[in-house]
């Protein structure tokens, strides 16, 4: 499908590609899913067209991996593992426990929810995912919560898990304090099983601030080598946007299916790209993580524009940068 690409104009192409994202195109107004393969080819165009830019980022991954060490490696497309130890993270939860009491208290009604806010900004922050199985709890309106959620996710062991596994320093592309009411009905959306569509590759990291089991409907997915040969088996039940339980189980048993279970501080790092996953259907209890989620610049939805970076750069602005990692991965600098 990549020849029709070339039909677009070149601006409109360019766009897709490189500031949209490149899950699919819209050709004729009709979307065209790119498989795996084509989002693979297009990030090897993009780390090719940038090289010099790509080239100094690995430089510094590897710069920061000498002195430094991952807190996990990921095989098969994830890592199970405990983050109860990196530096702020207990101070993230707190921010997050305290986020989730005021969200909670607003959406109630309440008319002290404990402290003040420009509501039509905390609507906004809100508003982002009111409809999806997963909440964002706003954060923004308090610039020393929102600098203590992404401190621990710039704590060298975390992202240079995420560039191990990329293989080049990454950008900080989100952090979210994630609520799942599990309340809703049926199933919708990330509910189903699915891929992510930034980029070829991707690293998102869950982390339970609060005891995950069964009955929280724990992120579940199939790990990278069993995603791959479903999809390439070409069978249309997995080329779509959203999988079925039953096709999957046919093919993978549940033996083989994980879950993200585990008490506070229990994290996966996983792509989401490449493994099928699902969570927060309807539960008998809610769920409530901290997550990130980590892009190859060259890779992915930032690819080479400049104008995302910016975007990025942008949105993290309030956070104190305290080294050059620090600026990298917040998309302060190309390199
Ligand atoms: O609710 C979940 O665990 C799934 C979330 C998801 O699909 C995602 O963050 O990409
Ligand atoms: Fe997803």
């Amino acid at each position: 499908m990549i020849h029709s690409i070339f039909r677009q104009p070149v601006a409109e192409t360019w766009r897709k590609l490189f500031f949209d994202g490149f899950s699919h195109l819209v050709v004729n107004g009709e979307r065209w899913p790119l498989s795996l393969k084509e989002r693979e080819l297009i990030g090897a165009v993009s780390r090719t067209a940038n090289a010099p830019a790509w080239l100094a980022r690995r430089r510094l991954m590897r710069r920061l991996a000498a002195t430094q060490a991952p807190i996990a490696h990921m095989r098969d497309g994830y890592a199970l593992c405990d983050v109860s130890g990196v530096q702020g993270m207990s101070e993230a939860f707190t921010v997050a426990e305290a986020k989730l009491r005021t969200y909670l208290r607003y959406k109630a009604g309440e008319a002290d929810v404990g402290e003040r806010f420009d509501r039509a900004a905390y609507d906004q922050e809100m508003a982002k995912a009111d409809r999806d199985p997963v909440k964002h709890v706003p954060h923004r309106h308090d610039l020393r919560a929102a600098s203590a959620l992404v401190r621990p996710f710039l704590a060298p062991e975390m992202y240079l898990t995420a560039a191990e596994y990329l293989g080049v320093l990454p950008v900080l592309a989100s952090v979210r304090i994630a609520w799942s009411p599990n309340d809703s009905d049926g199933l919708r959306s990330s509910q189903m099983f699915h891929l992510d569509p930034e980029g070829a590759r991707q690293v998102k990291v869950f982390i339970a601030v609060r005891n995950v089991g069964p009955e929280n409907s724990p992120l579940t997915f199939i790990p990278e080598h069993h995603t791959l040969r479903l999809i390439e088996s070409g069978h249309p039940a997995f080329l779509g946007r959203r999988a079925k339980d039953l096709k999957l189980e046919n093919r993978i048993p549940r033996s083989e299916w994980i879950s993200h279970e585990g008490p506070p501080g229990s994290a996966v790092f996983i792509d989401t790209s490449r493994c099928f996953h699902y969570g927060s259907r309807p539960a008998p209890q809610p769920r409530l993580l901290l997550y990130a989620q980590y892009l190859d610049p060259f890779c992915s939805v930032f690819a080479v524009a400049r104008r995302q970076r910016r975007k990025l750069a942008e949105h993290y602005a309030f956070y104190e940068t305290r080294d050059l990692a620090e600026r990298s991965i917040l998309g302060r600098r190309q390199t």
